[in-house]
């Protein structure tokens, strides 16, 4: 199933005056600019967050009217996104959207996702990539599909792509869930904020996205071996203090499923 692009209507940034979008940067310069430039064509307000690049990311981003924030040295994708957060925060949104800044999410993607959230703004809507398992790596797929397993069962839900940065969260979600933001965190944020929303009674719906991954991109920050063990430690870490955790009302009833997700079967 192609996810279709719904054209840029007149009017579209300034309706979406209460959405920011939050990009997590390290060593980005080569995407960079041209993810920041398709987002503003979305949305008004975007946020970069630059995690120590030793590369020409900041340069990249010369001249465009973001908000930039810097981390004198490297934090990790939490603590980056977590930080982008609170300034979406401090800029008065509504929700925010979060994706990265390495052009493996499309920014055109923003308007399907956002109108899911509109309609049911007590939700965390996620860009599902798992129904094009073919275009994704198998050591990838396979990691994605172990967490979705782990996480859905800590969060009390089936979860299809637990592992994608592309997602809209409501911005008062922050104040009613606590999750682990420090360097160590790093890709375990994102796994974490789901766990913690389930159980304070906030799903997540899937969308589909397609799952882009190009031959000229760089390689991933995420370490199959290390990263993984650090969300393990952590589901485990939940189990052990809480149990298993049943959602009270399923999210089945109104989700939208993005096609075949070999996800949604673990
Ligand atoms: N801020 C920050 N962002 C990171 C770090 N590692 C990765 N990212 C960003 O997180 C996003 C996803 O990282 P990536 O390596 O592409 O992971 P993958 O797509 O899940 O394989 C990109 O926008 C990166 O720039 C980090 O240490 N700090
Ligand atoms: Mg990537």
């Amino acid at each position: 199933m192609e996810a279709s692009i719904l054209p840029v209507q007149a009017g579209q940034r300034e309706a979406n005056a209460d959405i920011a979008v939050v990009i997590p940067a390290y060593n980005e310069e080569r995407t960079i600019r041209e993810v920041v430039e398709r987002c503003l064509l979305q949305v008004e307000k975007v946020i970069v967050v630059d995690d120590g690049s030793s590369d020409g990311t900041v340069q990249a981003l010369a001249g465009l009217p973001i908000t930039l924030l810097r981390h004198a040295v490297n934090q990790g994708k939490a603590c980056s996104l977590w930080d982008g957060m609170q300034e979406a925060r401090r800029q008065a949104v509504s929700a925010i959207v979060t994706l990265d800044g390495d052009g493996q999410h499309r920014p055109e993607d923003i308007p399907r996702l956002l109108q899911h959230y509109r309609q049911t703004p007590n939700t965390i809507v996620i860009g599902a990539r798992l129904h094009e398992w073919e275009n994704i790596p198998r050591y990838r797929y396979n990691a994605i599909r172990f967490a979705n397993f782990w996480i859905g069962l800590c969060a009390g839900y089936a979860i299809s792509d637990s592992q994608s940065g592309f997602r809209i969260y409501p911005a008062n979600l922050l104040d009613r869930v606590a999750v682990a933001h420090n360097r160590a965190s790093g890709f375990v944020f994102e796994s974490e904020i789901l766990i913690e929303a389930g159980r304070a009674g906030i799903v997540s719906t899937p969308i589909a996205i397609p799952a882009i991954y190009s031959e000229q991109a760089r390689g991933s920050h995420y370490r199959p071996v290390s990263d993984t063990w650090r969300i393990v430690r952590m589901v485990a870490g939940k189990l052990l203090a809480h149990g298993f955790y049943q959602h009270a009302a399923p999210h089945g009833g109104n989700e939208r499923s993005p096609g075949r997700s070999p996800g949604n079967s673990t």
